[in-house]
């Protein structure tokens, strides 16, 4: 297999771990977003979304989107468990993820670390910001009354939440109050084949 992936990008880091933690040997292909290497025919052919990560299967076949990725990746493995509603309420977190937390921490994030000081998306800064803190709200609720998000028992769920959240603070999060969600990071860090996002 290959991973299409951009080293800071949290949705890349989900595939990577997960890939780690179920011991699957892959090939990390870089691709500079920055450059818009999303963006040539060739990528395009392989997402039309033009966006990383994008898991390129031993037969050719591709699956752009990162959370689409995980679960086919944690398709009968314990990451991926339980009976039919808790499998739904994973998919109930990726989806929050992806509609309600990265939209707001990861682009927060992304606008602060990679766009120059004077970029005009500054401008969105405050109404994300606020989103995200909802968001934060959200899950430190959920993890207030469990050590992880679906059935208490580590998951993708988790592991999808866990990509920008831990790395909010580079984009102005203060996570101070977030004491249950500072918890679940240690839990989190202390899985078995744990790897941080700076690991290529
Ligand atoms: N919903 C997508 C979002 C992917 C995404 O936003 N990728 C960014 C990097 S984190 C990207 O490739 N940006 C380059 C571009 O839009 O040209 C997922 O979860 O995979």
């Amino acid at each position: 297999m290959r991973l299409f992936d951009y080293l800071d990008s949290g949705n890349g880091y989900k595939c990577r771990l997960l890939l780690r933690q179920l011991g699957i040997p892959f090939a990390r292909v870089d691709v500079d977003i920055m450059t818009n290497e999303t963006h040539t025919p060739e990528f395009l052919a392989r997402n039309p979304n033009g966006k990383i990560p994008v898991l390129e299967l031993a037969d050719g076949r591709c699956i752009p989107e990162s959370n689409a990725i995980l679960c086919y990746l944690a398709e009968g493995t314990a990451f991926l468990a339980g009976d039919r509603y808790e499998r739904a309420l994973t998919l109930s977190w990726l989806f929050f993820e992806q509609y309600s937390h990265e939209p707001n921490i990861a682009t927060t994030r992304f606008i602060v670390k990679h766009l120059p000081a004077d970029s005009p998306r500054r401008s969105e800064l405050p109404r994300r910001r606020e989103l995200g803190y909802a968001a934060l709200d959200v899950m430190e609720k959920q993890l207030r009354a469990a050590d992880f998000f679906v059935a208490n028992r580590y998951s993708i769920a988790d592991i999808a939440l866990y990509a920008y959240t831990h790395v909010a603070g580079e984009g102005g999060f203060d996570l101070e109050r977030y004491s249950a969600v500072r918890s679940w990071f240690t839990r989190i860090e202390s899985q078995p084949g744990y790897t941080p996002i700076t690991e290529a």
